[in-house]
């Protein structure tokens, strides 16, 4: 696999990158789509159930559905997640030595009600608005956006802000949102706010930065969006250890938390 090498300079211009050549094989693919059928259901092949969720088996199906950590309870999503092709892109688009998920979220959306919209949008915000109190400030996280189906303008598709990333003060940004407008952010002084949609194959990704403003709207087409979102640290980065116990509990559990390239090499693990 040719990994394109204009993704670092993408990245670290624009806080985002896009990669829209199949990056996984397609048998990683259907099989994580079985498990994303089967954790939606309840059935979890590991024995053990997600962590805890803002959507659960049996709420409503019309509901964005998020589901944290999956991966411990589905096999098939976790041989997904710890693709090595994923950590050799993302390797290449920021410079890392080492690349590890340390949480992931199965996001489906499904498409509008009988022409009501429903919940399923997701308001403009960054990730480190969630992340911060968990992470030494200056550590370098990012985000793989990882689809199972092909992603069209009208399934809800990933937006970004471009250039964002490198703008100060953008906290404030709601992931529950329904708003979907740039008005909630005071821009920098000649900054534009320039939309992008994520659109791509089956099997492709999108990363973006911990400071990339992003977000999406409803599902208009007749199929769900179904995706995963890897959150990635690099051996830039830190866990604070007081909080240990929350987002990065599992960082030292390599079947959640795989290193998907290099070895570890960071303070936390010294
Ligand atoms: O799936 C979406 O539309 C949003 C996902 C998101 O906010 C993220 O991956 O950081």
């Amino acid at each position: 696999m040719q990994i394109p090498d204009t993704a670092k300079d993408s990245y670290s211009k624009n806080g985002f990158h896009i990669f829209k050549e199949p990056i996984v094989d397609k048998e990683r693919v259907q099989n994580a789509l079985v498990g994303m059928d089967n954790v939606r259901a309840g059935k979890y092949d590991l024995g053990k159930p997600p962590e805890e969720s803002p959507w659960n088996p049996g709420d409503d199906v019309n509901l964005l559905c998020k589901i944290e950590q999956p991966q411990i309870a589905d096999r098939a999503i976790a041989e997904l997640i710890r693709s090595p092709e994923i950590g050799e892109f993302v390797a290449t688009a920021t410079g890392a030595k080492m690349v590890q998920v340390w949480w992931v979220q199965l996001l489906y959306k499904p498409p509008i009600f009988k022409n009501e919209p429903r919940t399923t949008r997701v308001g403009w915000h960054h990730d480190w608005t969630y992340w911060k109190e968990f992470w030494e400030d200056g550590s370098e996280l990012l985000t793989a956006w990882f689809s199972l189906k092909d992603v069209h303008a009208e399934s809800g598709a990933m937006k970004f802000v471009a250039g964002s990333h490198l703008w100060e003060g953008m906290d404030g940004g709601d992931f529950y949102s329904q708003r979907n407008t740039s008005d909630d952010f005071n821009l920098p002084p000649g900054k534009n706010w320039n939309e992008q949609l994520a659109l791509f194959p089956a099997g492709c990704m999108s990363i973006h930065h911990k400071l990339t403003l992003h977000g999406s709207g409803e599902n208009t087409s007749s199929k769900p969006r179904r995706s995963f979102a890897l959150h990635l640290r690099t051996d830039k980065s830190a866990p604070l250890l007081r909080r240990r116990e929350n987002l990065t509990k599992y960082i030292d559990d390599m079947d959640i938390c795989p290193i998907i390239f290099g070895e570890k090499v960071d303070k936390a693990f010294a």
